[in-house]
């Protein structure tokens, strides 16, 4: 495996600098984020990315995300020419060495929480879901990080309204669309595709979700039967749903070669649909880590990892989710795991 960090970009307070120090880092997981959702991304920019994380020894073989315009999960207005600018920013990528893209397909909203600073017993702080404070959310007014807040009220009634009648099938029709335009790219440039699953992966303000279960990840990877068809494994999205067993996914999928990137961190499950992130330690949530970097370990895995949200700790403030200190606590914790399974393995 290789273990990566996410990075926003030379804007983000979390620098190559402070990231290179971490021990075992092999590289940066990042995005052009200057152009408007669905354009293509100009050449000058993602060098530049590459040339700023390769001058500090770091790698740029990941991008997270390109992101899927709403056209194109509706199957309306300009989807044609946003995936003929998707299947470019493919190409632009591979040329500079990326290989492996990870999206999602989520209407509307992405990863979602209830509030983004809740402090822990320890002082920490950390963001949870929960299910009652999510219900008595007005889709319409949200304005939180994480979320889109180019879109109006009207326009995000209209959006959901739109979700609404596409259905669960007709989300699933407009991915399946998608899939078979991009993949053959893909396996042009060899660069993996990676779909994030929902997160939570249920579905919210009634719009459908599709990326959430054993069962409709089986029906994704069917839908082209190609190794660069693959998916970005992420233990919190996943395991926040008591249906799913995240340890056995990462066998399952592992075995096939389709994991290309894996999100590791912990959530303490609070209820049916509500949960906390938690440290990556196992003792602090409800997954168990190591049994996880096991399975990983097991499957032979080959791809990227990263920690993924950390809390905020010793007085950090920034992005909520994506410190520096508690990313990089988790980091060492999971290439100490890994490590030990290196050793056990070759006594
Ligand atoms: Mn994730």
């Amino acid at each position: 495996m290789k273990m990566t960090f996410r990075w926003y970009g030379p804007e983000d307070p979390v620098t190559l600098d402070k990231i290179r120090q971490i021990p075992n880092m092999s590289g940066v997981v990042t995005a052009v984020y200057s152009v408007p959702v669905g354009e293509v991304w100009p050449m000058e920019e993602i060098e530049k990315l590459k040339k700023d994380a390769n001058a500090k020894g770091l790698e740029m073989e990941v991008i997270e995300s390109v992101p899927v315009h709403e056209d194109i999960k509706l199957r309306r207005g300009d989807y044609k020419r946003y995936i003929e600018n998707y299947k470019e920013n493919i190409r632009r990528l591979a040329k500079h060495g990326v290989k492996c893209i990870c999206y999602n397909f989520m209407p509307v909203f992405d990863w979602t929480r209830s509030q983004l600073d809740k402090e822990l017993e320890d002082g920490s702080r950390t963001l949870i879901y929960d299910k009652e404070q999510v219900a008595a959310l007005d889709p319409r007014k949200l304005a939180l990080p994480g979320w889109d807040s180019s879109y109006s009220p009207e326009e995000i009634k209209e959006l959901i309204d739109a979700y609404q009648a596409q259905g669960d099938e007709g989300l699933w029709e407009s991915l399946n669309y998608f899939i078979q335009e991009i993949i053959p790219v893909a396996i042009e440039c060899d660069v993996n595709m990676a779909i994030h699953p929902d997160d939570p992966c249920w579905p919210i303000f009634g719009l459908p979700r599709i990326i959430t279960n054993e069962k409709n990840l089986d029906r994704f990877l069917s839908l082209y039967d190609d190794p660069h068809h693959g998916l970005t494994l992420c233990a919190g999205s996943l395991g926040c749903g008591v249906f799913n067993n995240y340890t056995a996914m990462v066998r399952k999928y592992g075995k096939m070669g389709r994991i290309h990137f894996a999100h590791l961190r912990n959530i303490k499950l609070l209820s049916d649909e509500s949960f906390e992130e938690s440290a990556h330690y196992s003792g602090c949530g409800s997954l168990d880590m190591v049994e996880i970097m096991k399975a990983y370990h097991d499957v032979g895995f080959k791809g990227y990892m990263r920690p993924d949200h950390g809390r905020m700790i010793w007085g950090e403030t920034g992005k909520p989710g994506y410190g520096l200190y508690d990313r990089a606590l988790g980091a060492m914790y999971l290439t100490g795991i890994w490590e030990t399974l290196d050793k056990m393995e070759e006594k």
